[in-house]
C-alpha cells in the first residue's frame, strides 16, 4: 500500500526560473522524505499520457504544450498522510487563490504555469510513480 506516498513534479517554469533548490527545501522543511528523484523531461506524447485524465478539459493541449516545454523534476515523497499534506503544502491550482505561505502562492507564474504538480489521491500517487520510476530507483 502506498497511502504515505505521494508523487510530485517540479514543472518546467519553476526549473527554468532557477526554484528547484527553494521548493525541495520547502518539501523537506515540511517533513517529507524523498524516495525517488530525477530530473528529466516530458515529450508531448509522454505528457499527453501523463495528463489523459484531463483530454476532455479545454486547457489539455495548454498543459501538455506546456509540460513537455523543457525539463522537470520528477519525486516520490513519503511522509504520514502524504496526498493531502502534500496538496495543503503546495496551495491551490490558480495562485491567485493559493494560501499565504504555499509553494504555489510563492513560485507559481499563472493557473497554467503553477510551479509544481502533486497527486489528487493514493491510487494515483502510485500510478503517477510507477510512470516515472522503476523499483531500483527507490529507496
Ligand atoms: P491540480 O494540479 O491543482 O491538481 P488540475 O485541475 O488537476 O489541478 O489541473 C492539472 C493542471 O492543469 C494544473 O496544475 C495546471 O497546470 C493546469 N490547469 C488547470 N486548470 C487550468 C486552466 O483553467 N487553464 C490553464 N491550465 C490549467
Ligand atoms: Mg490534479
Amino acid at each position: 500500500m502506498a497511502t504515505n506516498r505521494t508523487f510530485t513534479m517540479i514543472k518546467p517554469e519553476a526549473v527554468e526560473n532557477g526554484h528547484i533548490g527553494a521548493i525541495l527545501e520547502r518539501i523537506n522543511a515540511a517533513g517529507f522524505t524523498i524516495v525517488a528523484m530525477k530530473k528529466t523531461a516530458l515529450t508531448s506524447k509522454k505528457a499527453g499520457e501523463f495528463y489523459a485524465v484531463h483530454k476532455e478539459r479545454p486547457f489539455y493541449v495548454e498543459l501538455v504544450n506546456y509540460m513537455s516545454s523543457g525539463p522537470i523534476v520528477a519525486a516520490i515523497l513519503e511522509k504520514e498522510n502524504a496526498v493531502a499534506d502534500f496538496r495543503m503544502l503546495i496551495g491551490a491550482t490558480d495562485p491567485s487563490e493559493a494560501a499565504k505561505g504555499t509553494i504555489r502562492s510563492e513560485f507559481a507564474e499563472s493557473k497554467a504555469k503553477n510551479a509544481v504538480h502533486g497527486s489528487d489521491s493514493d491510487e494515483n500517487a502510485a500510478i503517477e510513480g510507477d510512470f516515472f520510476f522503476s523499483a531500483e530507483e527507490r529507496f
